[in-house]
């Protein structure tokens, strides 16, 4: 099964770069930067790895963030996960990056996406992948900020696939985004949103009906509202769970108890995805190990999960019959 699930073709939806960041390129950033760690070597950074829940997760991914500080940084972190997954076999891939963890330290904005494109052009040369960037508001800070970076964000709007929202779910509903989110859909952009990770269903319809999302990231949570689990398959819209980013963070567990056999079973359109690989202990193709084993899972659910991504991602109508 690992053979099989290392030569698929497979198309991931839902990464942050700043999760792709390992601790051999943390250290090495700091060093070339200045920057000082509260760790004193890579061992330890990766015993730090033990979360409770999101927050406790992103306390650390925000940390790891600030050695991000020169458009080669942003090239390098970039690269080494573009490189890494292409030799995964990873053909396309539809990457969230978050400035505002970057312009909040005095980074600017054309720094980091510049860093991050330029990366996404060689990958695509040497490798012959294709790449999208999807661009993330942090859902903790104000409406205003997000405004503010969507400003910034206006010069590049053909560099950029979609927007997104991220970051400390519970306490910051959909709904507080609801005017940006207006803007967003004026100034043409798709629109995605992590939903229903830890948050509640409600939090998922709000997504759906205030920000009209294409897509909806994790959305595990569907299950506690079985009528939003009936209009999520009827209306057949993807969900990119991240199997093993869920058991990290406890919303499950362990992957036994993940929902996944249940999303199947209620008809949902899922695709398998690694959410921060750096911190939640691998790729894609660690991600598809994982719910294979845990539930028994044949070659046709696993090609399954890839061709929903390819249906479900915001590529031209060429490049999807290519990938099919
Ligand atoms: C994230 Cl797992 C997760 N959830 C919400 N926001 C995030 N940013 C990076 N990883
Ligand atoms: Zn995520």
């Amino acid at each position: 099964m690992r053979d099989f699930i290392q030569s698929l073709p497979k198309v991931e939806l839902h990464v942050h770069l700043e999760g792709t960041l390992e601790p051999e390129l943390m250290f090495q950033l700091a060093e070339r930067n200045g920057v000082k760690l509260p760790f004193p070597d890579v061992e330890s950074v990766r015993a730090a790895y033990e979360f409770e829940d999101l927050q406790s997760f992103l306390n650390l991914y925000y940390n790891g963030a600030c050695v991000l500080l020169e458009e080669q940084d942003f090239y390098d972190l970039t690269r080494a996960y573009l490189d890494r997954v292409a030799a995964e076999n990873v053909v396309h891939t539809e990457m969230f990056f978050d400035p505002q963890t970057h312009t909040e330290r005095g980074v600017p904005f054309d720094t980091v996406i510049g860093g991050i494109l330029r990366a996404c052009r060689d990958a695509e040369a040497a490798h012959g992948m294709s790449t999208g960037l999807i661009l993330c508001f942090l859902r903790d800070l104000s409406e205003a900020s997000a405004f503010d970076t969507l400003e910034a964000a206006m010069p590049w709007r053909e560099h950029i696939v979609a927007i997104g929202l991220d970051s400390a779910e519970t306490g910051h509903p959909p709904e507080k985004f609801a005017r940006v989110f207006e803007e967003v859909h004026n100034g043409g952009f798709r629109v995605v949103a992590h939903a229903g990770e830890e948050g509640p269903p409600e939090y998922i319809r709000q997504a759906l009906d205030i920000l009209r999302v294409e897509r909806v990231d994790h959305g595990v949570q569907c299950t506690g509202d079985p009528e939003l689990v009936k209009r999520l398959a009827a209306s057949g819209i993807c969900l990119t769970v991240c199997p093993l980013a869920n058991v990290k963070l406890r919303v499950f567990d362990t992957m036994d108890d993940h929902n996944l056999p249940q999303l199947l079973q209620a008809g949902l359109n899922i695709t398998v995805n690694s959410d921060d690989p750096a911190y939640f202990g691998g790729y894609m193709n660690a991600n598809m190990t994982a719910v294979a084993e845990a539930f028994d899972l044949d070659r046709e659910t696993l090609r399954g999960f890839t061709r929903n991504a390819i249906d479900a991602a915001f590529i031209g109508e060429d490049r999807r019959r290519a990938l099919h």
